[in-house]
């Protein structure tokens, strides 16, 4: 039986458990991190692109902005379309010069285990935590397995960054949480395409056959997804059939749109999930553990790297001032910026995906909130501060 241990003991190694491991070590606050898949595997999975001012200021804070700052694509505004009508928002004008990023989350992911095991930290990949225990207690464990092997960490935190199909919120106890769903009765599929991207800026574009967002990935690579069935298949999507959609939906006044290999398929189910704890004793959790949102709003990644801000401020006040008002008012202070981010992507998907006929009572809501964006500085100004994400003083308790 291995056996070691660690103040803080991180399941998973997703953005928000390397943030969490790279950003205590600064604070000499002890940790480990048990991931369950291969280091490939983690690296490999293709995600997220949007990076948030916020994340962009944590990252840089960490020193570990670099190839961000290199590879990353600054984007100062983003394109609406309702009905082949396209307006801008522009971010920097409306929310003193904040902007996002367009840097793949699998390049952030490379960076902080690169940053993490550079200095000699322990990362165990291929390590399932099986058991979380004694979290009622000042000596919380984690029973994993590795390698047909089992093991035992004891700590004094265990930090459940272990995503929607962790352990961590199945190991709340039952009676601790309310749960909250919503499941859209849609889904995207996702492409990536060798191809120079056809805008400056990203498209989210509603429109009678359905939502298509334009994004991408660098000056060779696009990222577009069109809104499909929740029973869709990507067999049902020939490269053709994609192309001509994302052409069809993305179709505005003077704009082309540039087709090219497609090399990654996916289709991610579109669901609003959350509970409204983040703690139970010494086990506490951050990121999708806890809350997942539709992609609509790019705020994923962002809100799990937002969770691990006030948990890492929660710690220090812990471990450097021998204080627990943080760690009482974590679940209080994270929900705040999780129920923002869970409204604003709710509010972009109900806007941009088609929900009913065209010409229904909803169309027409719909194309009523367009009409108002494109005539309201107010409301542009409010979608560009949660687009780029609201700063953490906005929510001072
Ligand atoms: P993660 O899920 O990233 O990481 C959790 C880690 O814990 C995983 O590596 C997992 O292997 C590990 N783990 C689980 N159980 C374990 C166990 N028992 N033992 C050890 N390890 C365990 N967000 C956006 O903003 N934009 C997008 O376009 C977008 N697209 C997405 C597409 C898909 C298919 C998915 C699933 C999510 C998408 N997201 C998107 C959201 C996504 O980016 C998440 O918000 C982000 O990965 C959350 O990070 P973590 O909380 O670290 O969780
Ligand atoms: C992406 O680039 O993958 C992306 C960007 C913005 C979103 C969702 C996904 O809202």
């Amino acid at each position: 039986m291995i056996q070691f241990h660690t103040q803080v003991a991180i399941i998973g190694a997703g953005p928000a458990g390397l943030v969490l491991a790279n950003w205590l070590k600064k604070y000499e606050i002890s940790s480990v991190i048990i991931e369950l898949r291969s280091r490939e595997y983690v690296e490999g999975r293709v995600r997220a692109g949007l990076v948030e001012q916020n994340t962009k200021d944590i990252l840089r804070e960490l020193g570990l902005d670099d190839r961000l700052n290199k590879e990353g694509i600054v984007h100062d505004g983003v394109y609406l379309s309702f009905d082949e009508e396209r307006i801008h928002i522009p971010f920097g004008e409306l929310t003193g010069g904040r902007t996002i990023s367009i840097y793949g989350q699998q390049e952030i992911t490379k960076d902080l285990t690169d940053a993490w095991l550079a200095d000699g930290e322990t990362l165990h990949f291929e390590t399932k935590a099986t058991k979380i225990v004694d979290f009622d207690t000042n000596s919380p464990k984690i029973h994993f397995e590795k390698d047909g092997e089992e093991g035992i960490i004891n700590c004094d935190f265990v930090a459940a960054c272990d995503g929607f199909h962790g352990i961590g919120r199945k190991t709340l106890p039952k009676k601790s949480f309310e749960s909250y769903n919503i499941t859209y009765p849609f889904s995207w599929l996702g492409i990536l395409a060798n191809v120079a991207p056809s805008t400056d800026e990203l498209i989210y574009a509603y429109h009678q056959n359905g939502f298509a967002l334009h994004s991408l990935r660098s000056e060779t690579v696009s990222r577009l997804y069109v809104q499909v069935d929740n029973e869709e298949s990507v067999t049902n999507w020939s490269d053709d059939r994609i192309w001509n959609e994302l052409t069809t939906r993305l179709a505005a006044p003077g704009f082309d749109l540039k087709e090219g290999p497609i090399f990654e398929k996916s289709i991610t189910p579109m669901r609003s999930h959350m509970i409204d704890t983040l703690r139970s004793g010494r086990l506490v959790l951050a990121g999708d553990a806890a809350h997942i949102v539709p992609p609509t709003g790019g705020k994923g990644m962002n809100l799990a790297i937002a969770d691990v801000k006030h948990l890492v401020d929660a710690f220090v006040d812990f471990y450097k001032n021998n204080s627990e008002v943080k760690l009482d008012n974590y679940t209080q202070t994270a929900l705040q910026r999780i129920w923002r981010a869970q409204d604003f992507s709710n509010f972009m998907t109900k806007l941009f995906h088609k929900q009913d006929t065209h010409g229904s009572f909803t169309y027409r809501l719909q194309k009523a909130k367009f009409d108002y964006i494109k005539a309201s500085t107010a409301y542009k100004t409010t979608i560009a501060e949660n687009y780029v994400g609201l700063p953490f003083e906005s929510f001072i308790n």
